[in-house]
């Protein structure tokens, strides 16, 4: 008898660490926005470059087409820039879109976001600068 008391103790004493771990997880890895496109453009920093980059509309919206803006300054030699869209933690299938460039340092590409069943609307954003490097932003999508 005592010894099923003992294994009952255990399960549970097991049961309350996965708990706290599942729940220190959540909270400590959670992604969060980085980049608030309502207010305007983000900036981020890449070596010694600038790279701003905003939407139109601002924020974008779920299912309507966009248009996404990268600059980069000082301007880089690339032609084009590989957007890819993803959600963090999440499989939303390939979404990849290509910027052109449009004038110095300055690119331009149309595309839509679909609208995801879990109703997050956390996505990110990941440029692909040839021969300079990858920045990223996470911003918030209007459903
Ligand atoms: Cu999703």
């Amino acid at each position: 008898m005592s010894g099923s008391g003992t294994t009952a103790m255990k399960m549970s004493a097991l049961l309350a660490g996965l708990i706290s771990m599942l729940i220190w997880g959540c909270t400590a890895d959670r992604p969060v926005a980085d980049c608030d496109l309502s207010r305007g453009v983000c900036m981020k920093e890449l070596s010694h470059y600038k790279v701003v980059f905003y939407t139109e509309p601002a924020p974008p919206e779920a299912l309507k087409e966009t248009v996404f803006n990268l600059e980069i300054t000082p301007p880089v030699e690339a032609e084009r820039i590989v957007m890819e869209l993803t959600m963090p933690g999440m499989y939303m299938g390939e979404n990849t879109l290509e910027l052109r460039k449009t004038g110095g340092g300055k690119y331009k590409g149309k595309g839509i976001i679909v609208k995801c069943p879990s109703g997050s609307t956390l996505w990110q954003a990941d440029f692909l600068i040839p021969e300079t490097g990858r920045v990223r932003y996470r911003f918030h999508v209007i459903y």
